[in-house]
């Protein structure tokens, strides 16, 4: 399998997960301003929708779009139960918490990293993340995990999003239930590592 990614963006989130269960993969570094993968190949012809993360199987299929990359990720090796089974109640709980980290907080973090926007956009954002962290934070304290006590999917997607608060100066020690899921979700080796592995992309021309 290929991951093609961007250091620190939202792909960080299939690279845990892919590190997390141990599957074989190779990253392939894309630079989103020109489109272009390390080797210069034109990222457009692999994911025409010009962004990461894009998986690419062994077979050449294609898969974009990190909610749908997670799970498949997590249902080709189910005896680490990164997911629920298929069907049952509590995958529909996980991809409901995708859903929301990927409309509530991934999202709305995007127009900040946009400098063309006005500080009262940005500032409007930032006030309805903080509402969004206000909402889950009171959870994170009574359980270790979105889900409950089992790291998911759903929690290498949050961690990677809330990693983007220290760019814009918002302090999660505001949100203690949240503060303590960054420490705990940063602790584990398979997150370690490929943090570890991003920061040494992110130096490489
Ligand atoms: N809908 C996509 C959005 C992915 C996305 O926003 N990727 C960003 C990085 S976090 C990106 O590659 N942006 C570059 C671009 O859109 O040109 C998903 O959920 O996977």
């Amino acid at each position: 399998m290929k991951l093609y990614f961007s250091p620190g963006a939202c792909s960080l989130s299939p690279h845990i997960v892919l590190r997390e269960l141990g599957l074989p993969f190779e990253a392939i570094k894309v630079d989103l301003a020109t489109k272009k993968t390390a080797d210069g190949a034109d990222f457009k012809l692999v994911n025409p929708k010009g962004y990461v993360p894009t998986l690419q199987l062994d077979n050449g299929k294609i898969l974009t779009e990190g909610p749908a990359i997670l799970q498949y990720l997590a249902d080709q090796v189910p005896d680490r139960q990164l997911a629920p089974a298929n069907g049952t109640w509590e995958r529909y709980q996980l991809q409901e918490w995708l859903n929301f980290i990927s409309t509530e907080i991934h999202k709305q973090f995007s127009p900040l990293f946009n400098a063309a926007n006005p500080d009262s956009v940005k500032d409007a954002q930032k006030t309805k993340l903080a509402q969004r962290f206000a909402e889950i934070s009171p959870l994170l304290e009574k359980q270790d995990y979105l889900t409950g006590s089992r790291f998911s999917v759903a929690d290498a997607y949050l961690f990677t999003v809330l990693g983007w608060s220290k760019y814009f100066h918002i302090d999660l020690n505001q949100w203690q239930g949240i503060a303590k899921f960054v420490e705990r979700v940063a602790a584990r080796p398979a997150v370690a590592e490929a943090l570890e592995f991003e920061a040494q992309a992110k130096k490489i021309a």
